[in-house]
């Protein structure tokens, strides 16, 4: 998130596009219906499903799944026509500007109608609900990434705020509600295949600069590689790492295809085509799982190849976590961990030893949490998460009550002036925290920003052979900047480091004493030359119910070696498809139940509350199928995936898009595994997977896989 929950008070209009808040964020409605009533603030929301949300807001969009993209160009063309942009903002702070106006030019609103479902009045609508609310606070969840092209449809919502200059502001920004208590701190640690921790990558360099932090020598880790080549490359993503096992399809990149597993806290059904995860369970080696329930992989498992490690859950540890918010607070242990679990540092603990590196893991921390609290932060520069000690956070934590509802910032007390959970990037240890990425009208020290320097200086584009300064236009600066306008990201202070790598901190200490952001101040760029769309376009999803769309917008030349697989695009797009799998099926989640739900259909009182899998089917579709309400239906997936649920009629879907909660598991295509839990730790409720029908696709960059957008066929059971 740009900016915070508790900022969208401020929000003078919100759109909430694919996010669904009243189940997914219920804690987050208390702020944005305060804005509704104070600033009379209009809520568009923008969802395949009349949601709750949708109830309490002033405009309903209906969009055919995997289409934001098209609706977000479309608002952009029309703010553009009628001369809405924010100008001042676009000459000063943006880049690619005049690129980005070429492409919108054919997204007329009919053209979006025609894409998206949503009628062409109602684009104007919104666009101009926008224009005269700013500013708007644009909040994106699942809906909007689970796509092939996920990555683009995000960098789309971006592109309207950046036009209409909704960023940096107080009531404005993108603010991406996280998953979650600390999947933005775990996000943080790029627990992800192609990083290291703070977002720094897999350089030689990446790999040199956290060597330092963990004090071990970089010789040492080489060796702990086959070859240092592979301390470059990206790995498996989850989403695809059964392939990685199966090795059935989509040709692998490394020498073996993968032999053992571990879930460290992964409900294991929460990856698409289950069915096929079951199969790779089986092949594997070895699977632990590390959780505090069996997960369903313990009764998926039809061989002895799996160990479960009983894990506690965080009221029986202690640490830091960090909210979706970038802020960060102590969690206090508040009891010891029961029966013979272990909480998850010493299930580490006892890994590492085991392994026999204790010695190298440990040589910085003596004191657990705190030592690897501090570890992580002297380390994460790029972030600012250096300013946050385990003193500071626990001195917020106790301090709660001292800090303001609508600003965040402490009044008088220990933590005067400081925001809430020193909201990162937090430079040092004097610094407040920043509540709001990219906001210039405060002075760096006081938790102001411009936008990150970070992709040279100078871009002549490919599509105009344009040359432009990627710089921020002159005037255009923090209070206090000693450079009136842009400036590049500082390095050199200390010889041979900048100032992500400079341990000692004296290159971000020196850049803000002189008023400046450590990273530069630059102009958001809309044109990404290393993506392959370098201004988001539309394309269909990899399977279409629109097959004369897929000639228009079709989707992407198959990629090679994308996280050690190749991913299917061009040859996966086939318009026939929905002649036998005619509607779509998207996937998401109700407010009683969490993730994979091996937590909450383990909880009697949730349990009675949701105790069945079932389907959101329309009544006139329902009808046609000649499927009752309640009856049971069967959904198929182009990849035989095959499940029996029960109906449920409702509008909240129209007559092409079927809806499945994804959070049941312990029924597998038919087969009720409630006997093969561990004795005593079956869930109370079991059902059909979700994840059993959604289909193959993935995006293009991250590899997120395609949940929401899918194709499937629909019978009577
Ligand atoms: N109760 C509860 N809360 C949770 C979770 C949970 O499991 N249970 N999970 C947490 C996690 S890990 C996350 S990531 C968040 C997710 O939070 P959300 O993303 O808000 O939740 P979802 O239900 O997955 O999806 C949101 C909405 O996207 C819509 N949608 C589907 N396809 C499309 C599309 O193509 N375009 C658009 N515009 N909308 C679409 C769905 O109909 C749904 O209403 O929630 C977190 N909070
Ligand atoms: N079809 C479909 N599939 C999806 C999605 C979708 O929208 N649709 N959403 C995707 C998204 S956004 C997400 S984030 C994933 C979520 O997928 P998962 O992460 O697999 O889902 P969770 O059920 O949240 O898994 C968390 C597990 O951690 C365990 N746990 C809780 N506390 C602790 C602890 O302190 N220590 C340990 N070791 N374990 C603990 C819980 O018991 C649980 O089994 O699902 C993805 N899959
Ligand atoms: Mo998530």
């Amino acid at each position: 998130m740009t900016n915070s929950l508790n900022d969208m008070r401020h929000a003078k209009s919100f759109i909430f596009i694919g996010s669904n808040p009243t189940e997914a964020h219920p804690v987050s409605m208390q702020h944005i219906l305060h804005a509704k009533e104070k600033n009379n603030a209009p809520i568009i929301v923008v969802d395949p499903r009349r949601t709750k949300l949708a109830a309490k807001g002033t405009e309903y969009c209906r969009i055919r799944p995997g289409t934001d993209a098209a609706f977000m160009l479309g608002l952009i063309n029309v703010v553009i026509s009628n001369g809405w942009e924010d100008k001042e903002f676009i000459r000063t702070r943006v880049a690619g500007y005049e690129e980005l106006k070429e492409v919108v030019k054919s997204y007329t609103p009919e053209e979006v109608e025609d894409i998206t479902g949503i009628p062409a009045e109602q684009t104007v609508r919104v666009a101009k609900t926008m224009a005269e609310n700013r500013p708007t606070s644009l909040t994106w969840c699942m809906g909007g990434t689970q796509h092939s092209i996920g990555s683009s449809i995000t960098r789309s919502f971006c592109l309207l705020q950046l036009v209409l200059g909704n960023m940096g502001k107080s009531g404005g920004g993108t603010n991406i509600f996280r998953g979650h208590d600390n999947v933005q701190g775990s996000t943080d640690m790029c627990i992800l295949s192609h990083s290291l921790p703070g977002y720094y990558g897999l350089s030689e360099g990446a790999w040199k600069h956290w060597c330092r932090v963990w004090d071990v020598d970089f010789d040492y880790i080489v060796s702990r590689f086959k070859d240092q080549s592979w301390m470059h490359k990206p790995g498996f993503t989850l989403s695809r790492w059964y392939d990685g096992v199966l090795n059935d399809g989509d040709k692998i990149h490394q020498d073996t295809p993968i032999k053992a597993m571990i879930q460290w806290g992964c409900g294991a059904n929460s990856n698409s085509q289950y069915h096929r995860v079951k199969k790779a369970y089986d092949k594997l080696d070895l699977l632990v799982v590390v959780d505090c329930f069996p997960t369903m992989a313990a009764a998926a498992c039809d061989t002895d190849n799996i160990y479960l490690l009983p894990s506690s859950s965080q009221y029986e540890t202690s640490g830091s976590v960090t909210s979706t918010s970038r802020q960060i607070q102590w969690r206090h242990k508040v009891v010891d961990p029961v029966h013979n679990s272990r909480d998850d540092y010493q299930v580490m603990e006892l890994l590492v030893k085991k392994l026999g590196f204790a010695d190298q893991f440990y040589k910085r921390i003596k004191q657990n949490p705190e030592d690897i609290t501090r570890e992580l932060g002297s380390g994460c520069l790029t972030i600012g998460y250096n300013g946050q000690t385990p003193e500071r956070i626990k001195k917020h934590v106790e301090n709660w009550h001292t800090f303001d509802i609508d600003t965040l910032q402490a009044k008088g007390g220990a933590c005067d002036g400081e925001y809430f959970g020193m909201p990162w990037p937090c430079w040092t240890d004097e610094h407040p925290g920043t509540p709001i990425l990219y906001d210039i009208s405060k002075p760096v020290a006081e938790g102001g920003l411009p936008f990150r320097n970070r992709f040279g200086l100078e871009k002549t584009y490919d599509s105009s052979g344009r040359k432009e300064d990627q710089l921020a236009a002159k005037g255009v600066c923090n209070p206090g900047s000693e450079v009136d306008g842009g400036y590049p990201e500082f390095k050199e202070v200390v010889p041979g480091t900048n100032w992500k790598t400079d341990l000692s901190q004296k290159t971000l200490k020196d850049a803000i004493a002189r008023g400046m952001a450590p990273f530069g101040n630059a102009r958001a760029r809309c044109v990404v030359w290393n993506f392959p769309d370098q201004v988001p376009i539309h394309r269909e999803p990899l399977h279409s119910p629109r097959p004369d769309l897929i000639k228009r917008y079709p989707t992407y030349k198959d990629k090679t070696n994308h996280y050690r697989i190749d991913t299917r695009f061009e040859s996966e797009q086939n318009p026939d498809l929905v002649k036998e799998f005619p509607y779509v099926v998207t996937t998401g989640r109700m407010v009683e139940h969490m993730g994979a739900g091996a937590e909450t259909r383990s909880n009697q009182y949730l349990a009675e509350l949701q105790p069945e899998m079932y389907a959101e089917i329309n009544p006139s579709l329902a009808n046609d199928l000649g499927i009752r309400d309640g009856a049971m239906m069967y959904v198929e997936s182009p990849e035989g995936g095959k499940i029996k649920v029960k109906a449920y009629h409702t509008e909240r879907v129209d007559k092409k898009t079927i809806f499945l909660p994804y959070h049941f598991a312990g029924i597998l295509m038919g087969e009720n595994l409630i006997d093969r839990y561990p004795e005593g730790h079956a869930p109370f409720v079991v059902g059909e997977s979700g994840n059993v029908v959604t289909n193959y696709g993935y995006d293009i960059i991250t590899q997120i896989q395609a949940t929401k957008d899918g194709l499937c066929k629909v019978t009577k059971a």
